[in-house]
C-alpha cells in the first residue's frame, strides 16, 4: 500500500464539485485516510509550493491557492502516487486525457482542480504539512 496527498483546490470548492471529484477517486480504488477543509494563507501556500518559488507563475499560484478554502486529503492505494497522477491527468486540462479529473472539471493550467504528489517521498512530507499522526491513522 502507498499513500499520496491531494488537495481539492479552491476552484473545486467554489464549483461545488467536491463530491463528484471524490466519487471519481473512490471509484478508482483510492481509500480516504484523512480529509479536512482548511484555508491556506499566502505564506502557507508559498511554503507548500516552495519548490516553485523561482517560477514565473509562483505569485499567481500562491494567490489562487489562498483565494478560498481547500480540502487536503491523504489517499491510500497500491501504486497510489502514479495511479493518482494518471487519474487526474496532465497539469494543463487542455492536454489532459479524456476521462481524467482535470479534463472533466478544470478550466486552466493555473486553476486545475486538484493537486497530486509527484513521489512517495513528497507525499509523506505533504501529508505531514496538513495532518498530524493521529489524523493519518488508517480506518480499515
Ligand atoms: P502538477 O504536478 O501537475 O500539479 O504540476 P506542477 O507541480 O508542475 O505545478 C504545480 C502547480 O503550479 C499547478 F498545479 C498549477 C501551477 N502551474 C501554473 O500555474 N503554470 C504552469 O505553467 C505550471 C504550473
Amino acid at each position: 500500500m502507498e499513500r499520496t496527498l491531494t488537495i481539492l483546490k479552491p476552484d473545486c470548492v467554489r464549483k461545488q464539485v467536491i463530491g463528484a471529484v471524490i466519487d471519481k477517486m473512490e471509484k478508482a480504488g483510492f481509500r480516504i485516510v484523512a480529509m479536512k477543509k482548511t484555508r491556506l494563507t499566502p505564506e502557507t501556500a508559498g511554503e507548500f509550493y516552495a519548490v516553485h518559488r523561482e517560477r514565473p507563475f509562483f505569485g499567481e499560484l500562491v494567490e489562487f491557492m489562498s483565494s478560498g478554502p481547500c480540502v487536503p486529503m491523504i489517499l491510500e492505494k497500491e501504486n497510489a502516487v502514479a495511479d493518482f497522477r494518471t487519474l487526474i491527468g496532465a497539469t494543463d486540462p487542455a492536454e489532459a486525457a479524456d476521462g481524467t479529473i482535470r479534463k472533466l472539471f478544470a478550466d486552466s493550467k493555473g486553476e486545475n482542480i486538484v493537486h497530486g504528489s509527484d513521489s512517495a517521498e513528497n507525499a509523506a512530507a505533504e501529508a505531514a504539512f496538513f495532518f498530524s499522526t493521529e489524523e493519518s491513522v488508517r480506518v480499515n
